[in-house]
């Protein structure tokens, strides 16, 4: 391991800025040909339903459909998945369920009205969307888990019909992500992926219904095609490589804080991993466990590429300059990895999910915690929020005017509508007012 090194900041550094900056740039290339590819790929879904689908699903995942009968993958079979699971599998999966359906249940919004003195009632009517689609990756990206993380919320927000999409390349089917599904309420599943399962998800097929939000991660062609469809439906976000930074006052174990650092960095190449430390002895403890725990990783090479690519040490005065940092960066996971969590976690403004404490792995919550795993990443903590239940719920608002109350707004409403020269607006207010 001795062509590996990660990158060493220091805040006193004069070049501090431009390197940190530098660091955190991450702009995902607009890729003309894929957006093309890609807007072909809708049009055809659009046009030719069920048979585009078809088509793209024996191309690109070397499949021989015949009927679209073909493209759902039953209930039984659902269940079966989750009927065959080995037991300690089923046990961690219902455990991780029951968790993130209690945290998820706190999260719901209600309806709430109120009433003027004149006997007017303004309220907030809270309605579960009518149909969601979820999109599960296929291959080495497929995270059970990630289900969970999905379905659930939208099945506690009283999502009435939840249709999952899964790539089965050459058919192969992953037993887990099916028993996943079973367990969190999915209605309906199609074995199918890419641009082509995103536009049959947002403008419906013969055998594919159209859903009013799509939500899940997936390649550039899945993430181009959200883009594209986005308007039609409504879609989560477009996610970035996945991000942990930690902030660690040194007396947290090196070992436990290196593998902090690979559990993210083993996601992907171009995933961030970044630890804070006011200790430069720490710093160097920290990469000497990663130098030494490196080779026992079966994701080496992955991991080495992100630590040595986007990952970094940082040097910080003290914790408060750290925390600042943090703020800047907004990661979406944040590691407080000190003596007093809590006082460090009330100078946090900007992260996706806050893990508190030498015990808070960010892998107890990848899986099991009870929040959602699905965070804003590449700094949009700054303006947005975990995945929630209340991405599943929409609000309409609620206007009844008594008798008095329109008299009385009716002559407000007037001549705010002159004032705009909207005659029909203030005649039509002007009917209701009495006196
Ligand atoms: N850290 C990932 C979630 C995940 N980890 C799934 C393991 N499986 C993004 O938050
Ligand atoms: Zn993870």
């Amino acid at each position: 391991m001795t062509d590996f090194s990660m990158k060493r900041l220091d805040t006193v550094d004069s070049d501090f800025e431009r390197r940190l900056k530098s660091l955190l740039d991450w702009n995902e290339q607009d890729d003309f040909e894929i957006q093309k590819q890609v807007l072909d790929i809708i049009a055809a879904v659009k046009k030719s339903g069920d048979q585009a689908v078809i088509d793209y699903t024996n191309r690109f995942d070397r499949r021989s459909i015949q009927t679209a009968n073909d493209l759902e993958i039953s209930k039984e079979s659902l269940k079966a998945a989750w009927d065959n699971l080995p037991s300690a599998q089923a046990e961690a999966l219902d455990t991780a369920a029951r968790r993130i359906r209690t945290y998820a249940e706190k999260q719901t919004m209600t309806s709430w009205q109120f009433s003027e003195e004149d006997g007017t009632l303004l309220g907030q009517k809270i309605t579960p969307l009518d149909r969601v689609g979820l999109y599960v990756p296929g291959g080495k990206a497929a995270y059970p888990s990630s289900v969970l993380m999905n379905a659930i919320p939208a099945k506690v927000a009283g999502v009435p019909e939840l249709i999952m999409v899964v790539p089965t390349p050459q058919g192969e089917i992953n037993q887990l992500v099916l028993a996943a599904a079973y367990l969190a309420g999915v209605d309906r599943a199609f074995s199918i992926g890419g641009a082509q399962a995103v536009a049959a998800l947002a403008y419906g097929t013969e055998t594919v219904p159209a859903v009013c939000k799509i939500v899940g991660p997936g390649n550039i062609y899945v993430a181009t095609a959200k883009k594209m469809v986005f308007g039609q439906v409504g879609i989560d976000m477009i996610a970035g490589p996945s991000e942990i930074l930690i902030i660690c006052d040194g007396h947290t174990d090196p070992d436990w804080i290196a593998m902090d650092l690979f559990s993210q960095a083993e996601h992907d190449e171009n995933a961030q991993s970044i630890l804070l430390s006011d200790s430069a002895d720490y710093l160097d403890a920290v990469e000497r466990s990663i130098l030494k725990l490196l080779p026992e990783m079966e994701r080496a090479e992955v991991i080495k590429a992100s630590l040595s690519g986007r990952g970094a040490l940082i040097k910080t005065a003290d914790l408060d300059e750290a925390a600042e940092i943090a703020n800047r960066i907004a990661p979406e996971h944040l590691e407080l990895s000190v003596a007093d969590p809590n006082s460090l976690c009330a100078k946090i403004r900007n992260a996706g999910a806050i893990f508190m404490g030498r015990y808070t792995a960010e892998a107890l919550g990848d899986y099991c915690a009870g929040p959602n795993h699905v965070l804003p990443t590449s700094g949009t903590a700054k303006f947005s929020s975990p995945l929630g239940v209340y991405d599943f719920q929409k609000r309409s608002s609620l206007i009844n005017c008594s008798e008095t109350g329109a008299d009385t707004l009716g002559k407000t409403a007037s001549i705010l509508a002159r004032g705009e020269s909207l005659t029909a607006h203030a005649r039509s207010a002007e009917y209701r007012i009495k006196s």
